[in-house]
């Protein structure tokens, strides 16, 4: 017999159920759904923009192209601002928050934090791209009045909920509240997210490891040791130059994934705000760990921008402990 279909939607609500959670949640989650539903149909149609028109120029319904990253930032933006439950956004695309209208007489409880279409090299050439996102509760006391910058700048450990949606040869959001990891995958026949992978576990080891070792030599030293060490062993470089699609890779196989410090980017390049801590709640969540290159965990980390860098190792827990003991022995 068929196994019975649980969409995106039933999920959450039966979750929120057990976890004795409350609808507001809910329905910010359903929001950024719906926002990777609509984003998915346009990466989809990437490929054809030389036949649609090209950015900047009106396609034959007389729509003005927009570049993706741009359309999937206002997209999302747009479809959190549904619920009322959303008092601001921090996006990479936008250099300053976003404050979303209120609605009716609703008090906004919550905060997201996104990078909405992670990977850009690769929007152009069909290769994969990903949605993070993140969210937060606003703290008590700035709930009456307008939210700043500072409200945002919360530990990685005080997300209520993360995760990703990968636009791969399958599209699949992937996310967490606190309470293990679980994938659905889009079936485009019924456009429905369902459930594909419930309760995912990352291997405690693997032999894939990811990163941009074309700046092999502006790495530090003990950064270059593991790599020549992981080459040694034999294991297998993949780097597809979208965060969400290495780590997602890991999370089902095994590995490590690294973007540390370069002498171009001394802090690390990745986003700590919405990018890295919320793959880092998704991997932490699936047993993995995430760290920086200073051995702080990146959950910890407070903020000081909500657009810092960071530097970022993270992955199967055995793999990260061990370039912990390669920091610990080679970092001057
Ligand atoms: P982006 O947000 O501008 O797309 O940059 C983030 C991406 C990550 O997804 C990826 O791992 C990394 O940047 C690739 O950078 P590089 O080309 O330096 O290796
Ligand atoms: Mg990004």
């Amino acid at each position: 017999m068929d196994q019975k279909i649980v969409t995106l939607d039933e999920f959450i609500l039966h979750r929120e159920k057990l976890e004795d959670a409350t609808g507001r949640l809910t329905a910010v989650l359903r929001d950024i759904g719906i926002a990777s539903k609509i984003v998915n149909r346009e990466v989809n149609k990437a490929g054809l923009v030389n036949i649609l028109g090209t950015e900047g120029s009106s396609n034959s319904s007389g729509d003005t192209v927009q570049k993706l990253d741009i359309f999937a930032n206002e997209r999302m933006i747009h479809c959190l601002s549904n619920s009322g439950e959303v008092a601001g956004i921090v996006s990479e695309e936008d250099e300053k928050i976003i404050i979303l209208p209120k609605v009716k007489s609703k008090k906004p409880e919550y905060l997201v934090v996104m990078d909405p279409l992670d990977g850009s090299s690769n929007i152009d050439v069909n290769v994969s791209v990903g949605t993070i996102f993140g969210i937060y509760k606003i703290k008590s006391k700035a709930k009456s009045e307008e939210i700043t910058d500072k409200d945002f700048l919360q530990k990685g450990t005080d997300l209520i909920a993360s995760g990703y949606v990968l636009y791969g040869t399958s599209t699949m959001l992937v996310y967490t509240t606190g309470n293990g990891v679980h994938g659905f995958t889009l079936d485009p026949s019924i456009g429905e997210f369902c459930l594909s992978h419930p309760d995912i576990k990352i291997p405690t080891s693997g032999n894939y490891y990811s990163v941009n070792q074309g700046y092999y030599l502006k790495f530090d030293v003990e950064m270059r040791r593991y790599i020549d060490q992981c080459s040694d062993l034999n294991y297998r470089l993949r780097y597809i130059g979208s965060m969400v699609s290495d780590v997602h890779r890991m999370l089902f196989h095994g590995g490590i994934f690294l973007y540390p410090n370069t002498r171009k980017y001394p802090q690390g390049k990745l986003r700590l705000l919405y990018e890295c801590k919320p793959m880092a709640m998704v991997v932490e969540q699936a047993g993995g760990k995430a760290i920086n290159c200073k051995l702080e965990r990146i959950m910890d980390k407070e903020p000081i921008d909500i657009h810092e860098r960071t530097s970022i190792v993270i992955g199967s827990p055995d793999m990260v402990e061990e370039m912990m003991e390669f920091i610990k022995k080679y970092s001057s």
